[in-house]
């Protein structure tokens, strides 16, 4: 097959004095910081829904994307096409991972059967090219959502059947997940939630959803797949309300059921931002906990209110990300997950190019600065002495669990009025600036 991105070559770094919107200004994978390479602190992916399925419609107008290599057939030739165009991507942007959902790949056939048998074709001609252009799956899901069966959620359904239906299609994710050497495999609650509460049993709902991750938790010792499981949270959309609200719900979740021990998760920027958060503060929750594992990496709009996926081009924003991930050590099984799109106005296959270089420019940029703020110290510092008064005093005697109400009523009495000192935002966030 000739290529289907003939005129782009392999994209190189050109570093930041270059004018070519198809070189990296930034990223130069093989760049070693604090003793890492860029690629290796990075671990960018691309999504195979968003790249390859994404024709860029939206509710009100039909797909613009140009396609030229899809000739919008279910047919499992064209999928193979794809798959290949995928892979020619991924190799000329030195992307080094990927995610997908079952149903991206693979057309859903008119029984379980025969999605299975589908899926199984492409499965082999993407493992061809996964080991030709020496890729990795960064993780993998199953589409529970799209599907009309799912129209009341899957592990949450009101209908038995569906239940049934949807754990025998995400084991079958699993196990292809696991065939493809996957690092993890994750769980985003598509439909799991609920339009109304007057036609709802919650607690019924939640118990039949910690019984499905359960079954998975079973099913994946079973098979052997030693990949991680996330739970990718998000408030709202498609459902008004949806179970996997934000990180501290997705973990209280965990926690009633059991389930902790055996998932993390996957913060998805955009989503952060519809429940009201900013992605660093779930990245925050996450991380307290040791339980952030994989990032999605877009970004919303102020203007609009719900998951427009774009691509995270915010330096600021990447920065606040990339101090989380170097406090947590880095990431092991999980990376930086490009679940962006480009805007619907953006249809032209090269843009596919300058979305993705735009997001990791914007994450090298990111990943240095944040390198370059902790290295100086200042801002550590800070933090630091504006929590010294627990580090010794009437401080470490209540962190060590020495002294109660009484012991604290006395020493009140003994001492003046608590003298407080400012928290300095602005000139924090002017210390952030001296370094963008
Ligand atoms: C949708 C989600 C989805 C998950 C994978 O909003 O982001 O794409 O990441 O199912
Ligand atoms: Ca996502
Ligand atoms: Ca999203």
């Amino acid at each position: 097959m000739s290529q289907a991105f003939a005129e782009i070559g392999k994209i190189a770094y050109e570093g930041p004095e270059s004018k070519d919107p198809l070189a990296f200004k930034h990223y130069d994978a093989e760049e070693v910081i604090d003793g890492k390479k860029m690629r290796d602190h990075l671990r960018f992916a691309a999504a195979y829904w968003h790249t390859m399925r994404n024709s860029l419609s939206d509710p009100f107008g039909m797909g613009t994307a140009q396609m030229p290599w899809d000739d919008g057939s279910e047919s499992l030739d064209n999928a193979r096409r794809r798959v290949k165009v995928f892979f020619e991507f991924l190799e000329k942007l030195d992307l080094e991972y990927f995610c997908f959902h079952d149903r991206d790949l693979a057309p859903e056939g008119s029984s379980l059967a025969e999605s299975n048998k589908n899926l199984d074709a492409i499965v082999k001609t993407l493992k061809e090219e996964q080991m030709r252009r020496e890729k990795k799956l960064l993780w993998g899901t199953a589409n529970l959502f799209t599907h009309p069966r799912y129209v009341h959620g899957a592990a949450t359904s009101c209908n038995a059947n569906v239940f049934a239906f949807a754990a025998a299609q995400v084991k079958k994710a699993i196990e292809v997940t696991h065939e493809l050497g996957g690092q993890g495999y994750t769980f985003w609650g598509g439909r799991e939630g609920y339009s109304t509460l007057l036609n709802t049993n919650m607690k019924r709902e939640l118990d039949h959803l910690a019984k499905f991750l359960h079954m998975a938790v079973d099913w994946k010792k079973q098979i052997g797949f030693t990949g991680q499981f996330y739970i990718e949270p998000k408030p709202k959309e498609p459902v008004a309300h949806q179970y996997d609200s934000d990180a501290a719900a997705c973990l209280n979740f965990l926690r009633e059921y059991d389930l902790r021990d055996h998932f993390k998760l996957n913060i998805e920027a955009n989503h952060a931002t519809l429940a009201g958060h900013t992605v660093e503060h779930d990245l925050t929750v996450a991380s307290n906990t040791g339980a952030l594992g994989s990032i999605d990496a877009n970004r919303g709009n102020l203007f609009l209110g719900w998951d427009t996926d774009q691509f995270p081009t915010d330096i600021y924003q990447t920065t606040q990300i990339m101090l989380i991930v170097l406090s947590m050590g880095g990431f092991s099984t999980g990376g930086l997950n490009f679940d962006a799109k480009r805007r619907r106005e953006s249809f032209e296959p090269i843009d596919l190019f300058y979305a993705h270089i735009a997001g990791m420019d914007a994450f090298a940029r990111g990943l240095k600065i944040a390198h370059a703020i902790r290295k100086n110290g200042r801002l550590d510092e800070h933090l630091k002495q504006r929590y010294s008064s627990w580090d010794s005093g009437i401080g470490s005697l209540i962190e060590s669990n020495e002294v109660g109400f009484e012991e604290l009523a006395t020493y009140t009495y003994e001492n003046d009025e608590p003298v407080n000192v400012s928290a300095r935002q602005e000139m924090l966030e002017n210390l952030i600036n001296e370094f963008i």
